[in-house]
Parts: C-alpha cells; structure tokens; sequence
C-alpha cells in the first residue's frame, strides 16, 4: 500500500507537503478521473419514491438528471445515485425494485454527465448492472460484506468506496457500543482492505469512510470527528459523509432542513484532519466553504 503511506508517522494536514500533487493520484473510475489533489465534493442523488415524488417514472428521472447536472454546474466532482433508502429504521427493497430506479438515471448521466457517477447500493446484482450501465465507483455502506459483493465488486473493476456501519439500517441506532469507537472502526477498516486484497481489489481502488451516524451515538460521531486523522495513516483517501444527520441535529436542536451551517463545519474539520471526499445534498455551499480551506492551506 504505498498511496499516501508517506503520512502514517507525520501530523496530518491538508497541505500539499503532505496529502498533495503525487500522494493522491487521480482515480480512475470507469474512464473517467476523479481529481483527489484537492478535497472534492460528492453530490447525494437519492432516487426514492419520497425524493422526487411529483408522480410517475419519467417525471421523477427527469427531475433526477436535472437536479444531477446543477450538482456538477455547482462544482460536485461525483455524483452518487442511490435508490434504497438507509436512514435508521428504513425498509430493504428487492433487487428488481432498486435496479428500476436507478439504472435508466445512471445510464443517462453516464453517458452525459462530464463527471463520473457512483452507485449507493449494498447488493451485488445492483454493482453488476450500474457497471454495466456506466457507473464509475461503488459506494456501499456494507463495505462488501453481502454475500457476493466482494466477487461482484471485483468483476467491475472499479473503485470502491467502503463505508462502515453497525448492524444494519432497520437496526443500526437501537443501542449501538463500541469498546473504542475510533480503534474499533480501524481495525475494521484493516481486515477490510486486507479481504478486498485477498478476493482481488488492489488498496489503490479503495476508499475509506467511517460512516457518521450508521450505528454511532452522538457522542461516537463526535469521537470520530475528533480522531479523524487516525483514519488517514491506512494510506486510502478518506470520504465522510455528514449532511443533514440526525447527531447534528441532536447537538443543535436544529430540523433536517436548518442543519446546512452545522455540517458544513462538520465537513471542513473533516477536510482539516485529512478527509479527501466530502458526500452531501448541499454541494454549492460544501465546495465554497472547501474553496476557502484549500485557499488559505494550500497557497502562498
Ligand atoms: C452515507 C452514504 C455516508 C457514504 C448515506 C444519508 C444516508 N455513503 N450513504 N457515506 N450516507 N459513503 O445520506 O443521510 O455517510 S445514505
């Protein structure tokens, strides 16, 4: 594992001395780069039937595509199309379900959008397909622990992002404990590249995320902010993802839709400590906050 590993022994930082130029290699997903030299920002496309609910398939992928594309007229460097729904307590939905959702929207931005575009999904014939369909990166918040996901995952090729998370999304906030959320969420991360390596995956097509709010307390999100750059010495580019999450909520009393300014803080600590890719619904303002970290730590 050589990208990055220059930063396993020395104060983590977003500049360039550290993390820039040829420490983070541009990855290739499916063809297209994803330019990691600077923080980046992923834009959240949920294709649910609650996102886009102006009734009927057509009118909910047009809408889809047309929300995609002012995400990268924003700025967003990836967009991440998911159709299962994994807020706490939220029901699975079949194969044939989530494949009808997001396969016509990846296909479409695909083909047309200049940045690549990334599956949310934890289920392998779902992988299959999207590759197929022109996806560039999977996103999985089970980390390819499906049964079939690694085999799946490895068939595509492409780049991975693993995300953990305890238990699963109808279980994960009942009564989440961890002995060390930050040493045990490491040490996840460890066997997990080292079972992606075994089944074919090379560490270079991975990336890391400690999944804030699957299966943490507050006070788990908080730690895990705190200790981010602990993450970064396993020499994979890290993304978190904070947008809107119930913890912020809970530290600010705030509603899901006055949560903006407590995640864009939560994003640029992150960014501070060493995260490379920030996932949020909120691009426009995620990359004018990032725009002022990366001018203030990385010119002049
Ligand atoms: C995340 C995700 C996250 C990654 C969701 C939500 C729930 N993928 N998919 N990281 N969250 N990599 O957006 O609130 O934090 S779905």
């Amino acid at each position: 594992m050589s990208r990055g590993a220059k930063s396993a022994d020395r104060p983590v930082s977003i500049d360039r001395g550290v993390h820039g130029g040829a420490a983070w290699p541009p990855l290739n997903c499916g063809g297209k780069l994803l330019d990691l030299s600077t923080p980046r920002v992923m834009g959240v496309l949920n294709i649910t039937p609650d996102s886009f609910s102006d009734g009927g398939d057509f009118f909910s992928r047009k809408a889809a595509i047309a929300r995609a594309w002012s995400m990268v007229e924003e700025g967003a460097a990836i967009v991440d199309v998911g159709g299962e729904s994994s807020r706490p307590g939220a029901a699975e939905v079949t194969v044939a379900e989530e494949l009808r959702r997001v396969l016509p929207v990846i296909e479409t931005l695909a083909r047309e959008l200049p940045v690549p575009v990334s599956l949310d999904s934890t289920k392998p014939e779902v992988m299959r397909a999207a590759a197929g369909a022109g996806a560039g990166l999977i996103n999985d918040i089970m980390a390819l622990q499906r049964p079939g996901a690694l085999a799946a995952a490895v068939e595509t090729g492409l780049p991975i992002c693993l995300v953990h998370m305890q238990g699963t999304p109808r279980t994960m906030q009942m009564n989440p404990r961890y002995d060390d959320a930050v040493e045990d969420i490491h040490r996840f991360f460890a066997a997990r590249i080292l079972a992606c390596e075994a089944a074919g995956i090379a560490p270079e097509q991975l990336i890391i995320d400690p999944g804030f709010g699957f299966g943490k307390r507050t006070q788990d999100n908080l730690r895990l902010l705190r200790a981010l750059d602990r993450f970064c010495d396993l020499g994979l580019p890290v993304l978190v993802g904070f947008s809107r999450k119930s913890f912020l909520g809970d530290l600010t009393k705030r509603a899901v839709s006055e949560r903006l300014a407590s995640g864009l803080v939560a994003g640029v600590i992150a960014v501070l400590k060493g995260a490379r890719i920030i996932r949020t619904h909120d691009v426009a303002a995620t990359v004018d906050a990032l725009q002022i970290v990366e001018q203030v730590h990385c010119q002049g």
